[in-house]
């Protein structure tokens, strides 16, 4: 593992980075080596920079390259694949992405570096489920048990909401569910006290698999999720005679310590601190190449480049852990800031703004800004989150691009940041949401497929990346930190009196909302389902 990591940070030092490791001049030189063999020839190094100025956006845009990126996203690419095929919450994959983004901040000596623990339950499972013979195409349901057992299918009454849904034929044996009403819990709860020894729920809507989470910990019967044309075709089978199934589910539970790595520039004025940041995690099921490899690297491409300039205001950056099981991490670092949510306001208030980047490469693309004004869906952030969002326009506006609102709904790293009352904004080119005509009309691409048709998926990799997308929108990132790192013009200190909701109501939220994601476009609860 060690030396994986080893091997993985000297890669790294490839070209790609090379050239913010640039050390200010003055360094003494070093005393005489013994002679090297010829090098090949390398390209020009890129002039010293000149850390007397000022950072401006127009300079901070042009440092902004998408070879930087890509080679970021490979390296976490190759994280992904020396760990088992992700960087999910705690894993191999993840300790190794957090310590490389450790280590190559604490590099640059620009900025104070720490990587922060936590620890939280971690589930995950790998599922299968035969009928009559047939492999049938399961998800699992976060937090549900394991188990290994062979029964027959029995079809439940109704919605299963309600034990008395459960013919009592289904004691000992698995029961077949379909989604809809209540949530996932009650229906796992309701197939255990009927005696069940398996649930299968399957989904009520066309061509979707059902996978999602039964909220927490909880008495459940093993269960798992099927697309609908499965769950019929099973109803078929038992409308024919018995049907035999075999259910695994091999969930792993644990506590794992995770980590954020916070990051803060020792130049600025660190009472008024501009703050960005993205998820550091994967799901169980992918590398996560996009979500959120592209927001960790397009943030890290932008923070290595503002190295070579000056800042008036300070600015941190927070490279969130546990996001995908409901943005615990973020939701850790402001409470340890802070002391509780909710309490004593003196370091939170230093936070005058925060910029959230969960997701920026989708390969079928939406241009899409968080709705810091509240005009397209009547949710806005706290004062100073419709500049945000304004500048954001502007950026694609100057450049004849359109741009499309999106729905702060706190199912990504920015809702602990709007509780707390600070001004907020960011971008987000969609995750599985299907691409409307218009959309398609306005930004090209497919209508009809998923903005991000790798979205959770073991193929949100390296190859499925809008490189159109991911450089526009970092150059976006490298424009609004420009601008805040200079003035917080149109952007009031935030008033911890004038928060949105009480606190442990919105950690109770960050928890529940497992998936972490909201989608453009979709009214709220459209995220992980419970339902
Ligand atoms: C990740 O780091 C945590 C905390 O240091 C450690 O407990 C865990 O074993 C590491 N995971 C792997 C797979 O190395
Ligand atoms: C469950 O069914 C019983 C019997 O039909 C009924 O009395 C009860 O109200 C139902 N409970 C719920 C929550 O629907
Ligand atoms: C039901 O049984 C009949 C006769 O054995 C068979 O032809 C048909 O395919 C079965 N249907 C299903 C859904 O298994
Ligand atoms: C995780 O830690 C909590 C708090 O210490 C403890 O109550 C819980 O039993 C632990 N869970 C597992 C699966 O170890
Ligand atoms: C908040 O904490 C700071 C130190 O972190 C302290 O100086 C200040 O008095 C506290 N304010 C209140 C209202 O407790
Ligand atoms: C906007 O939301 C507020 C509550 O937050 C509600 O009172 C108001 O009617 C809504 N406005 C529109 C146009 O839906
Ligand atoms: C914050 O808001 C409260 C209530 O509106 C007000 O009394 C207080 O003066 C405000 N504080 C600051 C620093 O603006
Ligand atoms: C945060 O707030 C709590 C409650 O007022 C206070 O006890 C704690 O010292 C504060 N922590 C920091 C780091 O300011
Ligand atoms: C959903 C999707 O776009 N998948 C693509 C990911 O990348 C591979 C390799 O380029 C394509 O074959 C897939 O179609």
């Amino acid at each position: 593992m060690r030396v994986a990591l080893l091997i993985a940070l000297a890669a790294l030092a490839a070209p790609a980075l090379a050239q913010y490791d640039a050390k200010p001049s003055g360094k003494p030189a070093k005393p005489s080596k013994p002679p090297k063999p010829p090098k090949p020839s390398k390209p020009p190094k890129p002039p010293k920079p000149d850390h007397s100025k000022l950072v401006s956006p127009k300079e901070l845009i042009k440092a902004i390259d998408l070879d930087d990126l890509l080679a970021g996203s490979q390296q976490l690419q190759t994280f992904a694949d020396e760990n088992g095929g992700n960087r999910a919450f705690g894993s191999g994959g993840h300790n190794a992405t957090t310590e490389w983004l450790y280590q190559t901040l604490k590099k640059t000596g620009y900025y104070d570096v720490y990587k922060q623990p936590f620890v939280e339950l971690f589930t995950a499972a790998t599922v299968s489920l035969t009928a009559a013979g047939a492999p049938v195409p399961a998800e699992y349901l976060t937090y549900g048990p394991s188990a290994k057992v062979t029964a027959n299918l029995v079809k439940v009454n109704n919605l299963g909401c309600n034990v008395s849904d459960f013919p009592a034929g289904v004691s000992g044996q698995i029961a077949l569910i379909s989604r809809g009403t209540c949530t996932f819990a009650i229906k796992a709860t309701n197939a255990k006290a009927a005696g069940a020894v398996g649930a299968v729920i399957y989904n009520n809507v066309p061509l979707q698999s059902l996978s999602g989470t039964l909220g927490g910990e909880g008495d459940y019967a093993p269960v798992v999720g099927l697309t609908q044309e499965a769950g019929n075709g099973l109803l078929a089978k038992i409308g024919n005679g018995t049907v035999s199934a075999s259910l695994s589910v091999e969930a792993i539970r644990e506590n794992r310590t995770n980590y954020n790595v916070i990051a803060e520039s020792k130049q600025g004025d660190h009472n008024n601190v501009l703050m960005l940041g993205g998820h550091t995690d994967s799901v169980f099921a992918g590398p996560g190449i996009n979500d959120d490899g592209s927001g960790t690297i397009g943030t890290l491409v932008t923070a290595l480049a503002l190295t070579k300039f000056k800042l008036k205001n300070a600015v941190r950056l927070g490279f969130w852990g546990a996001e995908e099981f409901g943005k615990l991490g973020s939701f850790h670092y402001m409470k340890s800031i802070n002391g509780t949510l909710g309490g004593n306001s003196t370091e939170v208030s230093k936070l005058r703004a925060y910029l959230n980047f969960d997701m920026i490469a989708s390969p079928n693309y939406v241009l899409g800004i968080y709705d810091g004004d509240g005009n397209a869906f009547n949710f806005s952030g706290p004062a100073g989150s419709n500049t945000i969002e304004r500048d954001f326009e502007i950026f694609y506006e100057e450049r004849g691009l359109p741009h499309v609102p999106a729905l702060f709904s706190l199912r990504s790293d920015y809702a602990a940041f709007l509780e707390n009352g600070i001004p907020s904004g960011g971008l987000f080119t969609g995750a599985e949401v299907l691409k409307t005509p218009e959309e398609a009309q306005l930004f090209g691409g497919e209508a009809g497929k998923p903005l991000d048709g790798c979205y959770h998926q073991k193929c949100d990799d390296i190859n499925n990346l809008s490189h159109d997308a991911y450089l526009l929108n970092t150059q976006s990132i490298a424009n609004s930190v420009a601008k805040y790192a200079v003035s917080w013009e149109g952007i009031p200190r935030p008033n911890a009196t004038h928060r949105k909701r009480s606190a442990e109501k919105s950690r109770f939220m960050a928890r529940f909302d497992q998936g972490g994601h909201e989608h453009h476009g979709q009214p709220c609860g459209a995220g992980k389902n419970v339902v």
